[in-house]
């Protein structure tokens, strides 16, 4: 019987079909997402504190009720994200506690500080385009409530990207102090912002058996290789320099060739030991804890309810 669930599983995956969250899967197949899930729910919460830090001192009001409505956007996309790893089965406040006890991930990115406004048009032009290049393609994951779930996130990520864009246009409009804020905080985001891709190919291993299953449909360095080819001639557009000087246009392979990220720097973002780390994860805790009342009013608003019901 093992073996016509694991060849009806096959089969579902080979003609691009979808698994749902009542079928039978393999479990390493059902760890595989639980882990990819719950690390892109959490960058999403987590990806709030950066921007988030500047709410209050956004430089007008557009620009205020612009960033409020971005940061709110994170935290919805963590919600659905949450809601479909819930139908494999785990629970959310669970993987809160062990993103807190640092038990699971979230992106490197997240993990740098945001130093000036420009950040925030930085951040929205390559991070959400990052973001946008690595899940336009999870649309067509082979999971079910994953893939829906990007369909909306990636609609609201290219508002994103475009709004960050916008920004960094008006900026590179304005003031020479302007446009050298828009320099600084590129050249402090383009490299972590290659690196939000993953390590390279061949030190990736859980490439090949999520491409197998077609949970990623491409590989880490495919993906960076996209983004960068994206992402040249809107430097361009932009007036800005990217800090690499092995970019060039390589006309053989049609694509732009790009220099090494320093991989050591991913490894030890990833382990803990990031500029912002400590910050990020103590700051989680604590909303966390300072929303334990809102939890347990619910609760018992609830259990309130059901008890009136029975009556
Ligand atoms: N940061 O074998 P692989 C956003 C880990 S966008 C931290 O290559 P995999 C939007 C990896 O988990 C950001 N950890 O792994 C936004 C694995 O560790 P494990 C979120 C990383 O899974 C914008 C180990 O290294 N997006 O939030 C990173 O096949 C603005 C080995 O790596 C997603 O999560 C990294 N950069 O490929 C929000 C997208 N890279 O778990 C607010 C979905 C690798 O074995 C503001 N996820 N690791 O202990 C994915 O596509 C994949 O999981 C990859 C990694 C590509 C990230």
């Amino acid at each position: 019987d093992a073996d016509r669930l694991q060849a009806h599983f096959d089969e579902v995956i080979a003609h691009d079909r979808r698994i749902e969250p009542r079928d039978w899967m393999p479990d390493a197949y059902r760890k595989t997402l639980v882990r990819q899930i719950a690390q892109h729910a959490h960058s999403e919460i987590i990806g709030m504190q950066p921007e988030g830090a500047w709410i209050t001192r956004a430089p007008s009001l557009r620009r205020k009720a612009i960033l409020f409505a971005k940061v709110q956007d994170e935290a919805g996309h963590g919600l659905y994200l949450y809601a479909a790893a819930e139908t494999l089965g785990v629970d959310r406040a669970d993987l809160t506690r062990r993103l807190i006890e640092g038990r699971q991930k979230y992106s490197s990115i997240f993990n740098y500080p945001t130093l000036s406004f420009a950040d925030v048009g930085v951040i929205g032009w390559l991070v959400d385009g990052a973001a946008i290049c690595n899940q336009v393609p999870l649309c067509r994951s082979s999971f079910g409530p994953y893939a829906r779930a990007m369909v909306r996130i990636c609609k609201e990520e290219s508002f994103h990207q475009r709004q960050g864009y916008e920004l960094l246009l008006t900026m590179m409009r304005g003031t020479e102090a302007q446009r050298a804020m828009v320099q600084d905080a590129v050249d402090r985001w383009w490299w972590p912002s290659l690196m939000m891709f993953g390590p390279p190919d061949e030190a990736s291993p859980n490439s090949a058996r999520s491409m197998a299953w077609k949970i990623k449909r491409h590989s880490n360095d495919e993906l960076r290789q996209r983004f960068v080819d994206m992402t040249v001639p809107q430097a361009e557009k932009l007036g800005v320099t990217l800090p690499d000087p092995e970019l060039r246009w390589n006309a053989e392979r049609g694509r732009y060739d790009f220099g090494t990220p320093d991989w050591d720097e991913l490894k030890r973002v990833i382990s803990g030991d990031g500029p912002c780390n400590e910050e990020r994860i103590e700051r989680r805790r604590r909303a966390h804890e300072d929303g334990a009342w809102v939890r347990e009013a619910a609760a018992a608003h609830a259990a309130k309810q059901a008890a009136r019901r029975d009556r």
